[in-house]
């Protein structure tokens, strides 16, 4: 591979997400949000999926959110390290019950945005430019609890006012911004997408293509609200890509792995290309579904498209037809991939397919023909810290070492890329378990499953590779 050179304004970075990192979950007047219902282990995969046992935290049980890794308090600390690194750029969210603790209060949470403000002009302070996602698997509970989540309408106009606040609010200072956080996940994991609460016997599908569609609208009403409050930012989609490859060149297996990719593909068709594509209308005639929607969706779906496609990529995913293949169906994956035997996994199960990222980038860019930002990328794993206090995660180095030189030869391709905010540039909550030991930092953080440790921040090897990335524009892996 040769040697490239990144442009001089590529946006090199790291992500994070409020819940998985802030804590502080009912500090300065905030309300309780989606993720602060989410424990550990098996119970939070069962409540991810829409099987959700109560919407008050029960007794007894540890919500890893409720603190997380304290980012709230230690920002600054950490933001100094980040700097330290060369960042130009850091992904996180806001969390909306900060703004609107019951997500329809009459007036925002001052505090709450007095927190984000703070926190933006740490970033501008060092240079770094704060990469803005609106949702992030964030519902405010109490509309979880009254409306059943974005099942309703309601939720449209509710965080339409949301996104025009901290718009106006901080319309100096970030000038990229992003709505729904892996909005694909919507189908997969419908808790924590989207907020969705199933009861026995609900056509599941119904609920989802509306609350997406929910969704969506939204999605166009805050790109409108960005582009009239704040004409020269860029608002994004957000999808967890990885595009699926056949198992054989069978057509059968060729034509799913398509419709597997259209499944997501859907959502970006519609935030980028301004309407439902037609693969998407047979797929609900076919169903028997039917979409609710109002007289002006369509024009607001066709006129507020999206300025660039936000999205992360951990791994390509592999699908078959034939059912011996399935019966090998990786245990755990969302998307219901078949093991690929061509390519290692991590500890947790997640394929390792650097190749696949520049496949999945050169397919969205021609697909949408708009700028990408790769806004999440990673290897979890679980570190260990040696006797004299150091992390030597090369295996973290070579999985990023690989996936960012792929990222080269895409922009070679001709791949428009804005930015690379990699996953998790500090340790944080795992999305998927809850779990501390499922890292990615480049900054090591002392706490663990339970909720234990002191939470002190330890540079481990990557923080150094990754330092040098940055200051020789990526020719340095
Ligand atoms: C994405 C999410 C993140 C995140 C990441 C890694 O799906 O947008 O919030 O955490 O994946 O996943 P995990 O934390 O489960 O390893």
């Amino acid at each position: 591979m040769s040697s490239f050179v990144f442009p001089k304004d590529f946006l090199w970075g790291g992500a994070l997400a409020a819940n998985q990192a802030e804590g502080a979950y009912l500090e300065d007047g905030k309300g309780l949000s989606l993720v602060d219902l989410l424990p550990t282990g098996e119970k939070r995969r069962s409540i991810m999926q829409g099987n959700v046992p109560s919407l008050t935290p029960l007794e007894g049980e540890f919500y890893p959110s409720h603190e997380a890794i304290d980012f709230y308090h230690r920002y600054r600390e950490d933001i100094a390290l980040f700097a330290e690194m060369g960042f130009k750029a850091l992904r996180v969210s806001i969390a909306w019950a900060r703004i609107f603790p019951t997500g329809e209060d009459t007036a925002p949470n001052e505090a709450g945005l007095q927190f984000y403000d703070d926190l933006f002009d740490e970033l501008l302070k060092h240079g770094i430019q704060p990469v803005v996602t609106l949702a992030h698997f964030d519902v405010p509970v109490n509309l979880i609890d009254k409306y059943g989540s974005w099942r309703s309408r309601k939720l449209v106009a509710l965080f339409e006012t949301y996104a025009k606040t901290v718009f106006a609010r901080y319309k100096d200072k970030v000038k990229y911004w992003m709505t729904f956080n892996e909005i694909n996940m919507l189908l997969h994991l419908p808790f924590i997408g989207a907020g969705l609460v199933f009861q026995e016997g609900e056509n599941v599908k119904q609920i989802q293509y509306q609350a997406a569609h929910h969704q969506l609208v939204a999605s166009a009403l805050a790109v409108k609200a960005c582009h009239e409050i704040i004409p020269d930012a860029k608002i994004g989609c957000m999808l967890a890509a990885g595009s699926f490859y056949p198992y054989t060149c069978n057509p059968e297996d060729v034509y799913q792995g398509m419709e597997k990719d259209r499944e997501s593909y859907f959502f970006i068709d519609v935030q980028s290309r301004g309407e439902y594509p037609g693969y998407a209308k047979r797929f609900f005639k076919d169903h028997g579904l039917s979409i609710e929607m109002e007289p002006d969706d369509v024009d607001i779906l066709k006129h507020h498209t999206v300025d660039y496609i936000g999205f992360s990529y951990y791994s390509s995913r592999t699908t078959s037809t034939d059912p011996e293949v399935v019966k090998n169906m990786t245990s755990g994956n969302v998307f219901g991939s078949v093991s690929n035997p061509y390519l290692d996994k991590s500890d947790w199960g997640w394929t390792i397919d650097p190749k696949g990222f520049r496949i999945t980038a050169n397919q969205l860019h021609d697909r949408y023909q708009k700028p990408l930002f790769v806004v999440e990328n990673g290897f979890g794993a679980n570190d260990v810290v040696s006797p004299e206090g150091e992390v030597n995660d090369d295996y973290r180095i070579d999985y990023l070492k690989r996936h960012i030189a792929e990222m080269g030869e895409a922009l070679q391709d001709g791949v428009e890329i804005i930015g690379y905010t990699s996953w998790g540039p500090i340790d944080i909550v795992s999305a998927s378990s809850g779990e501390m030991k499922k890292r990615y930092g480049y900054i090591y953080v002392d706490r663990d499953n339970e909720g234990n440790g002191s939470l002190n921040r330890i540079k481990k090897k990557s923080f150094h590779w990754y330092k040098n990335v940055i200051h020789s524009d990526g020719e340095n892996l």
